[in-house]
């Protein structure tokens, strides 16, 4: 016991392959160019293209159909509507309301109504356009508060509450009240929608997909051929970017592909133009709220009241789990004691809404901050304060609305460490001299907070599956059920698997999501996919880390309960070290299994959709950041002038991925809530359907000052490594973009009156904010 730490723990503990800032696995090959996407797998011989004709009503029932044209175009060789499809046409996520293609009644205009088959994929495209489709027109639904009037749903309206509202409210000495509408927002993932099917013998088919869920791309394919899905591999090496609009919507691409192939036996590949794509995918879905809140002369919520109305789309899809995010995100930081949350997922004749990093998440927080905003102006106190005032506390107001306990809360400390390092109050003085003297240009600074929670929403999709094999030349190959869609997972997962092997990085290698290796795995989303396949695959390593141990105490004895340590390449077992392949080469000659599969499931979640309570979170992730904005108020143009972001990443895996992660959400979220817009004309047609219209950011709009960093911060639950989640939650981050906009506009009229700025604030928005500033001061 009193024996000196044997040097080879000493030199085990100093070693390590997690927490340590590497490149992205696949980051030369993204520059060479030589990184394999969906699109440059080389083509079969035979290979066919496919493409989608689309309505051009937002709702009507179809008349007389005359694909008399398309079949008779240049190239095409088959057509199939509806009627071809052997198994079920639907590739609705979790509803059944979702047709691949659409029979009778179309219900947006961009709604696939059937698949033309041509030898190139310009045919195929030039095809789609020649149906002559005659279309009874019924009346349509677009906005969610048309659909909120219309009472125009498509599912059940939720609700949540705790305590007495109305009591509260009615007590309270001070309230606001008011509306809201935050815009929706295209994924714009730069590789767009696509899957290559290749029929194999015996009615099964291989589906090359970009997509963040082979495992549902999987079952929604084999229900399409009416086939068991063990007749469907699909596979992912990586994609350029989901964002979420690949986590169940990559299904139409991949099931019209499959059944193009399967009906003609050769390869079909589907890729959507940009326009199509745009036209055809749902997005984040915008949100319509409507709100009431009481508060003490302090600035402290005593009753808070939203009825949030999303715009769903045509059908469900995602948007039930989306809803239940938004209603536990409302809280965000902030501890809030009677409440009333509604949520209703409108029906409307568009696009059906998917997930989009955040996945409702933003949208719920951004409305108590915009509440919050507004309950500062009315006092004349710097939001901050007020924010500060209604966090969560640490033993005591810490129960969420939906029942959960914080129990990691930092956000007292890490909103302090910000204010301190981004010298928050002495730019607050700065900007308002600034405003003194300039009487068009304004400048504006906000310091938002946010909380979010990790996990699915729905329980059973928190498990994860990965295999590891050890080659006997002493390489390690890790295959786990997530996909890498740029954010790092094969990275972090590598390192994962290399630490617990004492292996440097470099010698493992993942490979591409395959249904055939990791069954039923989960979407890769909800910002878990690190997190669910990083212990999978710790787990599958450490099995086999234990029977090489195993091995090496039967080769070289026990010493003395030290337990044999694996670290630099070597296995360092009473006094020996042996390089690893050459105790892998022993192994295998021993007949010892070198490789292993391995699963998790994250512990203690539950939830009732029926109260709206439980425990659906893991644990939270939190951040904070300042912005400091110019706006023109004569032509509303602006600039962000410095942001400074501090972000949870727990104790990070790998703090070049994560800060990377956190940088991109900041500038993605930023778009969503200033240049991003979406525009339908009045027959409901998406207009916005290419960068030429629809203004994402560029390079120029990223601030010149960005101090991005991450929060020092073991997670108190026992995540891989004490890690935390860093997909989604930084998009929270730029809620501060917004609210310095909105600071910078109300110095217009000396900070007393609250702007009604909407989301995106673009500049036509801002104008029209100061317009209302001015004529209200
Ligand atoms: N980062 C890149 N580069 N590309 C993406 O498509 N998607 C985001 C986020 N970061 C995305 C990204 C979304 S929506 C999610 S849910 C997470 O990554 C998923 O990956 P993770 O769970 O492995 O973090
Ligand atoms: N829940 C969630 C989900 O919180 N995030 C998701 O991405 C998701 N996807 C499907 C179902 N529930
Ligand atoms: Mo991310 S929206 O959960 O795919």
């Amino acid at each position: 016991m009193n024996q000196p730490v044997a040097p080879a723990l000493l030199a085990a503990q100093a070693w390590k392959a997690v927490g340590v800032a590497r490149p992205h696995e696949s980051a030369e090959l993204h520059v060479l160019g030589q990184a394999t996407y969906t699109d440059d797998i080389p083509e079969l011989q035979g290979t066919l293209h496919a493409a989608l004709g689309l309505s051009s009503k937002a709702h009507a029932r179809i008349g007389a159909m005359d694909l008399a044209p398309v079949r008779n175009s240049p190239g095409v060789v088959a057509v199939y509507t509806a009627e071809d499809i052997v198994g079920t046409n639907d590739c609705g996520p979790i509803i059944h309301d979702d047709p691949i293609l659409c029979a009778g009644e179309v219900q947006y205009v961009g709604q696939p109504i059937f698949i033309v088959v041509a030898d190139t994929h310009d045919n195929a495209r030039r095809a789609a356009r020649r149906a002559v489709i005659g279309y009874d027109e019924l009346p349509a639904i677009f906005t969610p508060q048309e659909a909120k009037a219309a009472n125009s749903y498509v599912l059940p309206p939720m609700h949540l509450k705790r305590g007495d509202y109305q009591a509260a409210f009615d007590m309270a000495p001070h309230v606001v009240k008011g509306q809201l509408f935050v815009g929706g927002q295209e994924q714009f993932y730069l590789e767009g929608q696509i899957a290559y099917a290749i029929p194999k013998e015996d009615s099964g088919m291989l589906v090359q997909c970009s997509t963040q869920h082979p495992s549902e791309m999987q079952h929604v394919v084999a229900h399409a051929l009416g086939v068991h899905s063990h007749k469907i591999l699909v596979e992912c090496r990586r994609m350029g970017g989901g964002f979420g609009g690949k986590e169940s919507q990559s299904a139409l691409w991949a099931a019209s592909a499959a059944i193009s192939a399967a009906k003609l036996r050769r390869p079909v590949k589907l890729r959507a133009d940009r326009d199509d794509d745009m036209l055809v995918t749902g997005k984040r879905h915008c949100f319509f709220y409507e709100y009431e809140v009481g508060y003490d002369d302090n600035g402290k919520i005593l009753a808070a009241k939203v009825d949030m109305t999303l715009r769903a789309g045509f059908s469900a899809d995602l948007s039930g789990p989306v809803a239940t995010r938004a209603v536990c995100h409302f809280d965000n930081t902030y501890y809030l004691s009677d409440v009333d949350i509604r949520a209703g997922c409108g029906k409307t004749n568009t696009q059906s809404n998917t997930a989009f990093r955040g996945f409702g998440g933003p949208q719920g927080a951004i409305a108590i901050e915009y509440i919050v905003d507004e309950i500062a102006r009315n006092l004349g106190r710097d939001a901050l304060d007020i924010r500060r005032l209604n966090f969560y506390g640490k033993t005591e107001r810490n129960i969420t609305p939906y029942g959960q306990e914080i129990v990691d809360n930092v956000i007292e400390a890490l909103t302090a460490e910000l204010e301190q390092s981004s010298d928050y109050r002495a730019r607050r003085a700065a900007v308002e001299a600034y405003n003194k003297t300039s009487p068009v240009l304004k400048k504006g600074l906000a310091l938002t907070p946010l909380k979010f929670g990790i996990a699915f929403n729905v329980t059973h999709l928190n498990q994860a599956g990965a295999l590891v094999h050890v080659y006997v030349d002493g390489s390690v190959l890790v295959n786990h059920g997530g996909t890498e869609m740029g954010q790092g997972i094969n990275t972090k997962v590598l390192q994962v698997v290399a630490h617990e092997l004492g292996l440097d990085a470099e010698r493992v290698r993942a490979t591409a999501t395959d249904t055939s290796k990791v069954a039923n795995t989960s979407a890769t989303a909800a910002s878990t996919g690190a997190d669910l396949n990083g212990k999978a695959a710790q787990d599958a390593a450490r099995q086999i880390r234990e029977r090489l141990a195993a091995f090496a105490v039967r080769l070289y004895g026990d010493d003395d309960g030290v337990p044999v340590q694996f670290f630099d390449n070597a296995v360092h077992a009473n006094g020996h070290s042996i390089p690893f392949p050459e105790l892998v080469q022993k192994a295998y000659l021993a007949r010892v299994q070198l490789w292993s599969d391995g699963f998790y499931a994250t512990p203690g979640l539950h939830w009732d959709p029926k109260t709206m309570n439980g425990h659906p979170f893991s644990y939270y992730a939190y951040g904070a950041a300042v912005s400091e904005v110019v706006v023109d108020t004569l032509t509303g143009e602006w600039k962000l002038l410095r942001a400074d972001a501090l972000y949870d990443a727990g104790r990070s895996l790998n703090p070049a991925i994560d800060l990377g992660q956190v940088e991109g959400a900041f500038i993605q979220g930023m778009g969503w809530l200033t240049t991003e817009q979406l525009w339908w004309n009045p027959a409901g047609k998406l207009m916005t359907h290419a960068p030429s219209t629809y203004k994402i950011p560029g390079v120029s709009d990223c601030p010149e000052d960005f101090r991005v960093r991450l929060f020092d911060n073991g997670n108190v639950e026992d995540s891989i490594h004490r890690s935390k989640a860093v997909g989604e939650p930084p998009l929270l981050l730029p809620f501060s973009v917004f609210f310095a906009i909105r600071d910078a506009i109300s110095a217009v009229g000396g900070h007393r009156v609250n702007p009604p700025l909407n989301a995106p604030a673009t500049s036509e928005e801002i104008l029209r904010a100061v317009s209302a500033v001015e004529a209200a001061a």
